[in-house]
């Protein structure tokens, strides 16, 4: 047996994560207990990820043209066809786009070829999608780059913001945190300044449900509220900041009066006022934002509008204060160390004469970049134009996440060279590889993670890779050597770069980069091996890190002082609105990751959510003559989605909410990015993706069906069976695999298809029972092979809903043998034989506790998530889903909050 200490390949709360494998095999893992971000915590996906484990779906080696190569003539292609596109057309016609799921040792490698070698900044990143509007209000305030606080500090606040956070679902593990400290400490308040009622809203004090994009009058409100009313540190002021006056008058002229900006906000004048009363009334603060801030045409001024109230106020370098922006990817912060971003070099340096001499000099780069690259979107356009010869793209699924993503297709066809590395082999992106590189995955990796409070974690490898895949760093240097440089791009292990990584942040530092890890620049393999977390920066003064910055009231700009923003706010968008049009927001749920290639490996995760949906309002709903359940469709000039409906007061009038993961892999018509367009902020290039007009219908297919399978009916190469369908959406449970299917025509067309193509494809005979309704268009197939059940399939006529099958009871037969007659026909039925209490859709991922099963226990008196969990076990391993506990208790016995 072996055990490793590593961290969750997920979010960046960067959770400490133990990981057993006892003869080859991966066990169950387990929090952490030492680490400092989760105290042996983990969420619903941390818990699921010895699921993920598997190499079914795995890109197992090297692809050229869609032919099996080997890794020397894989490189070798590589590197070939960036000379020519260099030669020919100049640096600038090649280009990277990396992810914040890249460890830093790859990460760092990857920007050093493409701004030191290649020469030219084309290096962008998915963290453009994420937080690059907050890394401009840090800098535009800091003259740096630094989240000031950690994670205590959310536990010892008086009153905490989440603003556009939906920490319950986004950061489940600080979310716990946060709900126990403020039950340990009943006058600590939460505000959750969101559109929609989400999970988080739980535990707060106040929901500020504002009109999407409005925040920056929020927050001007906010300062002109607290010159009012006494709640200025006008020493912190005076001290240590700049710009003050004119910043302040701004607001006053704009937002003096709550009962303006309440209107603009379209919120409650009385709600509003009480937040910023307690605002002014509470010693501590922290607001925690995070994509409904930064998502935005205004993203970076909501950063400043955030910022700045926090420095009017002195609420920053404290305990318990201070405006923290929270990361989304694991490695989102090592990114912007490394400076993944177009517009950084390295190390947290821009791209000015100094910074570039200093850097080339370091590097010993015969030619470094010397001024920004294209920013995500600009790159895919120029990829579009053909302006971009060479596009590799590591670690991202860009045909899915990037806004205006049917054109990403268009613009992927039309470069001459696209590389993927991906440890995936069907994303939707991998589809438009010339070249394809498989990359290790988390399990097989070694290397370093910093979290959302700056803390450096490492991850360590505890599982070969398998096939050819091979580390990214591992890759990009390879590519590097054989370009020519071989002394630079000489690594051996990622201990050799994150040393050289700690010694350019080092580098004629003196005192002024935040980004300082001179203390780690010796680490021998063993201390790097042994590294425990830190939190950056790392050095003389700080040799085991530092908690908080700003403390000392120094800030990086030029003078030392912090510099407010002066702000304008602009309309937002819903004032204007076209009638019949829906505001379209997007963002995440709880048990789904990104685009699926991980958490759809995982049966526990597919069940919570199984398909992808539409929130629509009641009215809404109404107005459409839509219920809950029911197929939408939702479209723009862009494109069209369909979409189960789901009916639900927690989204505002006018306003629909889709969920980002589901791919092409997963779906028929559910990729929402592909209805939002180019619409981004100004100053950060971060794509508009909460805000995009849509239309909203009722959809009719004449035929609805759910399939159980013990084979992936979705998985390339069966998709023509799939592909004359309107809807599908499939996924992975616990034996085999369901398939939500939906369509025009006759279902018996489609069941004759998928018997023909199965017989195809089975090895043995396969033997078929059915069941026919005509008359209510019922028509029900089981079929089995020599060892038992192999499918299972329920057409229904297209009104009628599938609330009767037990799917939970359903999945399993997959894996039970030769049923008999008793209960072959049960199986037609939909459900077991006999009274078996069906468990639902799965609420509790950790013990598989479903609604139906919840719903009877609080009829019969458990009526809170403690008595709930004291009588299913539900709620009681990782808390994920304690919000919707307690939602439906509330649901039967309504309670309220401000
Ligand atoms: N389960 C799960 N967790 C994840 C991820 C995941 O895929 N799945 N991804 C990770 C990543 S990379 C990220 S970036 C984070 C994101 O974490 P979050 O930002 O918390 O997640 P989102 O759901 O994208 O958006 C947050 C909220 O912003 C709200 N919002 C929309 N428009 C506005 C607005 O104008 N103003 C305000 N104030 N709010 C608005 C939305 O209604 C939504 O509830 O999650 C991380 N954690
Ligand atoms: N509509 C809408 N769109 C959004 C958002 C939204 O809220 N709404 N949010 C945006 C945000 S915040 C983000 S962060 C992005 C995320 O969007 P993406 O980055 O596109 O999503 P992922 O599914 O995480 O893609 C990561 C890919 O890397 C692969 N991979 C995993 N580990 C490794 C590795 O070690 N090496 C390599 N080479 N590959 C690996 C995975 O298989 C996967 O294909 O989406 C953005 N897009
Ligand atoms: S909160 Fe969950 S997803 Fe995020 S790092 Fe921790 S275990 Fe992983
Ligand atoms: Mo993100």
């Amino acid at each position: 047996m072996t055990q490793t200490d590593t961290t969750c390949p997920y979010c960046g709360v960067g959770c400490g994560v133990s990981a057993k494998v006892v003869n080859g095999q991966p066990q169950p893992v387990s929090g952490l207990e030492q680490h400092p971000a989760n105290l042996g915590r983990l969420c619903v996906k941390g818990s699921a990820l010895h699921e993920t484990l598997g190499h079914d779906g795995r890109l197992l080696q090297p692809f050229i043209d869609a032919q099996p190569v080997s890794w020397d003539h894989a490189l070798d292609t590589v590197s070939r066809r960036i000379q020519q596109v260099i030669q020919q057309h100049g640096p600038q016609a090649v280009a990277f786009y990396g992810s914040g799921q890249l460890l830093t040792e790859d990460y760092y490698v990857a920007n050093k070829l493409m701004k030191g070698f290649i020469g030219s900044a084309n290096m962008d990143t998915n963290s453009r999608l994420c937080m690059a509007s907050a890394v401009v209000g840090y800098k535009r305030a800091f003259g740096s780059d630094t989240v000031p606080g950690c994670y205590q500090d959310l536990e010892q606040t008086d009153l905490l913001l989440l603003v556009g956070s939906n920490a319950a679902w986004a950061h489940p593990v600080l979310f716990q945190r946060i709900r126990r400290a403020k039950a340990q400490n009943p006058a600590m308040k939460v505000v959750v300044i969101d559109p929609r009622r989400t999970a988080s809203c739980d535990i707060a004090d106040l929901h500020l449900a504002l009109r999407p994009g409005s925040d920056v009058w929020l927050f001007q409100g906010l300062l002109a509220y607290l010159s009012q009313h006494d709640g200025l540190d006008q020493d912190f002021i005076e001290q240590h900041c700049q710009q003050f006056e004119t910043t302040l008058q701004q607001a006053l002229a704009q937002a003096a009066n709550p009962e303006q900006v309440a209107q603009q906000c379209d919120l409650d004048v009385a709600q509003l006022r009480t937040c910023y009363q307690w605002f002014r009334d509470s010693r501590r603060c922290v607001s925690l934002y995070s994509m409904g801030v930064n998502q935005s045409r205004c993203g970076s001024d909501k950063a400043n509008a955030i910022i700045n109230v926090h420095l009017a106020s002195g609420k920053i370098g404290k305990p318990g204060s201070c405006p923290f922006s929270i990361t989304g990817q694991p490695n989102a912060m090592g990114g912007r160390e490394v400076g993944g971003l177009a517009n950084q070099l390295a190390a947290h340096m821009d791209f000015n004469a100094d910074d570039c001499d200093r850097v080339q000099r370091f590097w010993q780069s015969p030619g470094i970049a010397r001024s920004p690259g294209l920013k995500a979107i600009d790159l895919f356009a120029a990829a579009e134009r053909g302006d971009i010869k060479f596009l590799w793209i590591m670690s991202t699924n860009p045909v899915v996440s990037m806004p205006d993503a049917d054109r990403i297709k268009r613009a992927l066809a039309n470069v001459d060279t696209v590389v993927v590395s991906d440890c995936m082999a069907d994303t939707d992106t991998m589809q438009y590889a010339d070249i394809g590189l498989p990359a290790a995955s988390w399990g097989e990796k070694n290397g370093t993670v910093s979290n959302s409070e700056r803390r450096i974690s490492r991850q360590r490898g505890f599982l070969p890779p398998p096939g050819e895949a091979r580390p990214d760093w591992w890759i990009i240097s390879q590519v590097g050597q054989r370009l020519g440089y071989r002394q630079q791009f000489d690594y051996h292990h990622p201990a050799d770069i994150f040393r050289e990584h700690a010694r350019l942040s080092a580098f004629e530092n003196n005192g002024q980069r935040d980004f300082d890890l001179s203390a780690l620049t010796e680490l021998n393999q063993a201390q790097y091996d042994a590294l425990t977390p830190l939190q950056w920066p790392v050095n003389e003064r700080y040799p085991n890190g530092r908690q908080r910055l700003f403390d000392d009231g120094h800030f990086y700009t030029a003078t030392g002082k912090a510099q407010f923003v002066p702000l304008q706010a602009t309309a937002a968008l819903s004032v204007s609105q076209p009638p019949g049009r829906l505001i379209m927001n997007s963002g995440r749920i709880r048990d789904h990751w990104h685009t699926m290639t991980r958490t759809g490996q995982a049966a526990r995760l597919n069940q919570h959510i199984s398909e992808p949906f539409a929130l629509l309002h009641p009215q809404d709903a109404k107005q459409r003559q839509l219920s809950d359940g029911q197929l939408v469709e939702v479209s723009n000039q862009r494109g069209r989605l369909l979409l189960r409906a789901r009916v639900s007061d927690e989204q505002r009038h006018g306003e629909v909410f889709v969920p980002m993961h589901w791919s092409d892999r997963y779906s028929a018509r559910a990729r929402v990015s592909s209805l939002i367009d180019n619409t981004h902020d100004p100053l950060s290039g971060q794509p508009q993706l909460k805000i995009s007009l849509v239309q909203a219908r009722a959809y009719h297919p004449d035929w609805q069906a759910t399939v159980f399978s013990r084979d992936d009916i979705s998985r390339p190469g069966q998709r023509p069976l799939l592909q004359s369908l309107d809807y599908w959406a499939s996924g992975r449970n616990e034996q085999g695999f369901f398939c939500e299917l939906a369509s025009r025509g006759d279902s018996r067309d489609w069941l004759q298809a998928l018997r023909q193509q199965m017989a195809q494809q089975s090895s043995q005979p396969l033997h078929w029972v059915s069941f026919d309704d005509p008359k209510r268009r019922h028509y029900r197939r089981a079929a089995y092979d020599a060892s038992g059940l192999v499918c299972l399939v329920y057409c229904r006529s297209g009104g009628q809903n599938s609330s009767l099958l037990n799917r939970a009871w359903l999945s399993q037969q997959l894996a039970t043998g030769q049923p008999d007659s008793q209960l072959r026909m049960a199986l037609l039925n939909g459900h077991p034989p006999g009274p078996q209490q069906d468990q639902g859709a799965i609420i509790c991922s950790c013990f598989q506790v479903g609604d139906k099963a919840i719903q009877a226990a609080i009829n019969a008196g458990h009526n809170n998530p403690e008595a709930l969990g004291q009588q299913l076990r539900c709620g009681t391993n990782c808390g994920s889903c304690l919000p919707e506990l307690q939602h439906l208790c509330d649901a039967t016995a309504p309670t309220e909050i401000a």
